[in-house]
């Protein structure tokens, strides 16, 4: 009879997941026993770079990707990335290994009797198999749960001496052939209301979010905004960048607050919420949650956040099928007067440094290829950022939803993994590379074309700028003297300097696309508090 590893492997397979994201234990041997020639592992240092180094790499693909972490431990230091993986929505199918099934009650080292709770609330589903038998379908229902939206990580518990047993070949027989699909759509009379509701509005506004960034979605929502003419803002705290940051009808992203949102969006009648939560706020401004006279309609795949809001109707629907049917009920509006494009910022050249962050933002934007992927974790900076980003298609950008910092690094490399032929830039605090950066050295065992640019301000800069806003004082902890990225780097096997002129400013982020492996470059910034 097969085992349950031989079994698990052949369905691995099926499902694409070939390249397992690990750090390995005792836990783990037995299942990595023999790893098969077709199967690719990818060992990250720490565990939270390995999570964030699969959240890139599914992002990017669009599909699922495997995690085997250490016992409760290894979990416990994916849970950071683990938050962020689930309020992004990223399909994860996450495992650890468990002790031997009777040792886990024993109080033995690495069995852990609560594994399933470690990971509560960041995974849809969390569940260790009452059998060995049990662990292809438990991976199967894994597999599936993670994709179905609303899509995000999952978690399965297995225990070391599963792997060995056998399994009744019947028992898992149609585990491979199995697709499990969610279909939806407006029915008639919905799609009837909500087109009537856009052709009837004299000033409708979209808010785009992570939902919108893919092939199917993108283009469509770029049609319907286009046929009706509405200014597109991309809401508040986004992970991804769902529309076109160059085209006309885009008009920026909403602030983080109550009354943020609101202000932007005076004049609008009608708001439609495409794939985004409505809305993730950050800073606590109070006000009205929408301008006067304005009516707001959100379209998403997830009921909780549609059940959540605090205001608005919700339809809980996949957003292309529903763009898609939009504009095809749309098809006969009479065209609607083109607006004239918002104007854009305009950043200066980068004098003597210490740079400002504006100009070496827009310096980036301005220098490398057009299809450049960019990972944000600069989080003093991101304004600045969203100005000057030039991107024309889905699945160019990718930021830590939760906020939890240490997604960036390992998220670039998991990024370039997935894809090779694009570069990726990871645009970093000096701060945050610091909690991820263990995946600079995944980075150069694998030759990833990853430009690690670490704004050195010396400080944690977006909490100067929230001491001010928060009305607190005599905060300590909010500096950074005597960080040396340069060095840590070269440590790590990455080719890395310090930039200390325009010059050689223009030089470097000109060369992003055209060198080999990963380099590290560190920009003196000056410290900016808003
Ligand atoms: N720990 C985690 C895991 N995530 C967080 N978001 C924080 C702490 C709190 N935090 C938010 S912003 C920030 C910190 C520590 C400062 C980051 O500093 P840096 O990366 O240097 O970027 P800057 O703000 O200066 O642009």
């Amino acid at each position: 009879m097969p085992t349950v590893r031989e079994t698990t492997y052949d369905l691995l397979r099926t499902w694409g997941l070939t390249t397992v994201f690990g750090n390995p234990g005792s836990n783990e041997l037995p299942f990595l026993d023999g790893f098969p020639d077709d199967f690719r592992y990818v060992l990250g240092l720490h565990e939270g770079a390995v999570l964030a180094m699969a959240d890139g790499y599914a992002q990017v693909t669009g599909r699922p990707a495997l995690v085997n972490l250490h016992s409760a431990a290894g979990l416990g230091n994916a849970m950071g990335n683990l938050a962020n993986a689930r309020a992004c929505g990223t399909p994860l199918v996450v495992t650890a290994g468990q002790q031997a099934r009777p040792m886990v009650g024993l109080g033995s080292m690495l069995g852990e009797p609560g594994m399933t709770r470690v990971p509560e609330p960041q995974v849809k589903w969390s569940f260790e198999p009452a059998r060995a038998q049990d662990v292809p379908r438990a991976l199967s229902e894994a597999f599936h749960l993670a994709t179905l939206p609303p899509t995000g990580p999952v978690f399965v518990s297995l225990p070391l001496d599963d792997w060995a047993q056998p399994v009744d070949p019947d028992e898992v027989a149609h585990l491979a052939g199995r697709r499990v699909r969610r279909a939806g759509g407006l029915d008639e009379e919905l799609l009837a209301e909500l087109a009537g509701r856009l052709a009837g509005a004299r000033n409708p506004v979209l808010v785009v979010g992570p939902e919108v960034d893919d092939e199917r979605t993108f283009p469509r929502v770029v049609a319907l905004a286009e046929r009706l003419q509405a200014p597109v803002w991309t809401a508040p705290s986004a992970p991804r960048c769902p529309f076109p940051t160059r085209h006309p009808l885009w008009q920026g992203l909403l602030p983080p607050s109550i009354a943020g949102v609101a202000g932007h969006l005076d004049g609008a009648d009608l708001v439609l919420v495409l794939g985004a939560p409505v809305f993730r706020y950050h800073v606590y401004v109070p006000g009205p949650w929408l301008p006067e006279g304005a009516e707001l309609v959100a379209v998403g795949s997830d009921p909780g956040t549609a059940a959540r809001a605090a205001f608005g109707d919700a339809v809980v629907a996949d957003v292309a099928t529903v763009a898609g049917q939009l504009l095809t009920a749309l098809a006969d509006l009479p065209p609607r007067p083109e607006r004239p494009a918002p104007e854009r910022a305009v950043a200066a050249e980068p004098g003597a440094a210490p740079f400002t962050a504006d100009a070496v933002l827009g310096l980036l934007a301005r220098s490398v290829p057009a299809h450049t992927r960019f990972v944000n974790e600069s989080t003093a900076n991101t304004a600045q950022f969203w100005s000057h980003l030039d991107l024309a298609g889905p699945r160019g950008l990718l930021f830590p939803a939760a906020g939890g910092l240490g997604f960036g690094v390992p998220a670039a490399v998991g990024a370039a993994l997935a894809d090779p032929a694009r570069p990726v830039v990871a645009v970093l605090g000096d701060g945050a590379f610091q909690y991820g950066v263990q995946a600079v050295w995944t980075a150069v065992q694998h030759q990833l074309p990853v430009t690690f640019v670490v704004l050195r301000n010396g400080v944690y800069g977006a909490l100067t700028s929230f001491v001010g806003q928060l009305g607190v004082s005599g905060v300590p902890g909010l500096e950074l003297p005597g960080l040396d990225a340069v060095t840590i780097a070269q440590g790590y096997g990455v080719p890395a300097r310090a930039v200390g002129s325009a010059e050689e400013l223009t030089e470097e982020l000109a060369a992003v696309g055209k060198t080999e492996g990963p380099r590290l470059l560190e920009v003196p910034i000056t410290a900016e508090t808003r």
